[in-house]
């Protein structure tokens, strides 16, 4: 497929898919996600792909849902089209997904970084729901998991005054698991996603699976949750080969990767 928004390319085990929307900072629009969740939908089927990482330009990873696409926009038509629900394409992908944020991660940007399973930001990236500002509302998972991530305080305190966080802030605040210098951005999602695609791929996507299980179910629940995968494994060449290559004192060699 020839892409026009997003740059992609596999290095090993390993999937990078770049936003490339220079002109608008990767502003999100049709084309871009209608092209992401193509891109997305091809990775996850490919068995030589263990792990995808997700970034955008220096300046920006997305500054947002494109609001020249939203503006004439009026609520039939974003009520029957289900406006942005495409995007949980994203979330719903199954293998590992890591964010690489440098610059702007604003508003459907931020959203978007959230949907990956972590995400690691260069010293320059700056988070924000500037939505309000726009006369709206996030509208991508804003509300929703940037208050599970950082706690009611400072999503209220983002969400409603619109204001952005630097790096630092966002790491403190458990938004982002890590802050790198810029230049060492893609190399540190590069060298984590290598890693996670190295070990068994179903036992990443379990891990995935069930971390974000904790966000939707009680404690009890997830639990339990966590055990059924946890006795599961019992069943796979992987676990006897993972604890094998332990007790023989070398690198396991995982079949299902
Ligand atoms: N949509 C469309 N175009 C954009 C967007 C955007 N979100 N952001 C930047 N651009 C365009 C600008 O219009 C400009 O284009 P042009 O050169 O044709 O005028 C170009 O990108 C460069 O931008 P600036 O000149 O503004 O660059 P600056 O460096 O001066 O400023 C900022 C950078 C601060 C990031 C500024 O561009 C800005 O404030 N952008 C908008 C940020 C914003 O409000 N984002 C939230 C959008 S609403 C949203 O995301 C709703 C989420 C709902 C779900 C989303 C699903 C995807």
């Amino acid at each position: 497929m020839a892409l026009k928004t997003l740059k992609t390319e596999t290095r090993g085990r390993v999937a990078i898919v770049t936003l490339n929307r220079p002109d608008a900072l990767n502003a999100l629009n049709s084309e871009l996600l209608g092209e992401l969740r193509e891109t997305l939908a091809h990775f996850s089927a490919d068995d030589k792909i263990g792990a995808i990482v997700l970034t955008g330009s220096e300046k920006a990873f997305a500054a947002g849902a494109d609001i020249k696409e939203m503006q004439p926009k009026d609520y039939v038509s974003a009520y029957l089209e289900d406006l942005f629900e495409g995007w949980s394409a994203v979330s719903n992908t199954r293998k590992p997904l890591i964010a690489a944020v440098a610059g702007y991660a604003l508003g459907g940007g931020c959203e978007l970084a959230m949907m990956c399973d972590f995400i690691i930001a260069a010293d320059t990236a700056k988070f924000g729901q500037p939505e309000i500002t726009l006369g709206i509302i996030p509208g991508m998972g804003g509300t929703q998991r940037l208050t599970r991530a950082v706690g009611k305080a400072k999503a209220m305190d983002l969400c409603l005054t619109g204001r952005m966080m630097d790096a630092e802030e966002a790491e403190r605040s458990g938004l982002v698991a890590r802050v790198v210098p810029a230049d060492e951005l893609l190399a540190t999602a590069m060298k984590a996603a290598e890693k996670i695609a190295g070990f068994s791929l179903p036992v990443a996507m379990m891990v995935k699976e069930s971390v974000n299980r904790a966000d939707e179910v009680t404690l009890a629940e997830g639990l339990r949750f966590e055990r059924r995968l946890f006795h599961s494994l019992f069943a796979t060449e992987d676990q006897k080969e993972g604890m094998g290559a332990f007790i023989d004192k070398r690198k396991a060699q995982f079949k299902h990767r």
